[in-house]
């Protein structure tokens, strides 16, 4: 299939498995003939992630711990290298929250577990955008990160997610101005729930999804594909002139007062 993303280089973070949002968008995207990098964190997930990657013929699949400055910049010189110095997209699906502070009250959230969660899930984005800059100012770029209405409005035990997410929302409108000028768009996609590994090892994440299905103006659930579908439209020509904005991936749920 050809179209405005074929032949474009990216790269995607967040990728653990098959059902993670950042799969979705990347086996999307390789149907539309781009080519991707991946890198992933952890041992533990390597194999599979490399399986994954070379079933869409990636170039490169490296670790990389968001939380490393010096790993972020080994992961993007080995991108330039793969891509001849240069990158189209970036794809940021990564958040991280220990789990016992995302169930109980927020109040009880310790200081180091705060600045973890905001170390990974927001800060993240905003090394990467500074690590990607140099690769996309040529030619432009397109860079989209994953949202969620808890950074906006309260969602009982999003906690320190919801506030992790309204810093990296806030990123997201502050990268965009600094990078507009190089041509480089910076997009939030806010996803209903959606039962990736991780959300399905959240208590009362079931209850959830049936809320989302009653109360959403579309009164169903949302899944990776059409978030993918989004992502490959930020991340395409088609979406030129749409940056700082967030895409509501949610059935339209975020527009209800009840
Ligand atoms: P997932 O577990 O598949 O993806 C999260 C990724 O973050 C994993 O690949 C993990 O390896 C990575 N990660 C965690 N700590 C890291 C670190 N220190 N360095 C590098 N990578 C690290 O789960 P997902 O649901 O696909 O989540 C992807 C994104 O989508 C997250 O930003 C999440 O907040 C967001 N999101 C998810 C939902 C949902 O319901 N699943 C809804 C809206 C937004
Ligand atoms: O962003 C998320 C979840 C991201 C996430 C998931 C985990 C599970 C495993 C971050 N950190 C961890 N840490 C772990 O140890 N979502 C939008 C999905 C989600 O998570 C919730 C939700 C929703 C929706 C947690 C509580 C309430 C609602």
């Amino acid at each position: 299939m050809s179209g405005s993303l074929s032949g474009k280089r990216g790269l995607v973070l967040g990728v653990a498995n098959k059902r993670s949002i950042a799969w979705s968008i990347a086996s999307r995207l390789a149907e539309a003939d781009a080519e991707m990098a991946f890198t992933y964190q952890g041992g533990r997930i390597e194999k599979g992630v490399r399986d994954l990657a070379e079933s869409v013929n990636s170039p490169l699949v490296t670790s990389c711990d968001v939380r490393d400055d010096a790993d972020i910049a080994r992961a993007f010189d080995e991108v330039g290298e793969a891509f001849d110095g240069k990158l189209d997209f970036l794809v940021h699906s990564v958040a991280f929250a220990a789990a016992e502070d995302l169930e109980g009250r927020f109040t009880d959230t310790p200081r180091d577990r705060f600045w973890l969660a905001l170390d990974v899930s927001a800060y993240s984005l905003v090394a990467c955008a500074h690590a990607a800059e140099p690769l996309m100012r040529d030619a432009g770029g397109s860079i989209v990160t994953m949202t969620y209405l808890g950074g906006e409005r309260a969602v009982p035990r999003y906690n320190v997610m919801g506030v992790a997410k309204a810093a990296l929302d806030a990123s997201v409108r502050y990268l965009a101005w600094d990078l507009g000028e190089n041509d480089i768009r910076v997009n939030a996609i806010s996803a209903g729930p959606v039962r990736t590994l991780a959300a399905r090892s959240i208590p009362g994440f079931g209850a959830m999804e049936e809320i989302v299905a009653q109360r959403a103006p579309l009164r169903r659930q949302i899944d990776g594909g059409d978030v993918a579908g989004a992502a490959a439209y930020l991340l395409s020509d088609e979406a030129r002139n749409v940056t700082a904005t967030t895409l509501y991936v949610d059935a339209g749920f975020h527009s209800m007062g009840m």
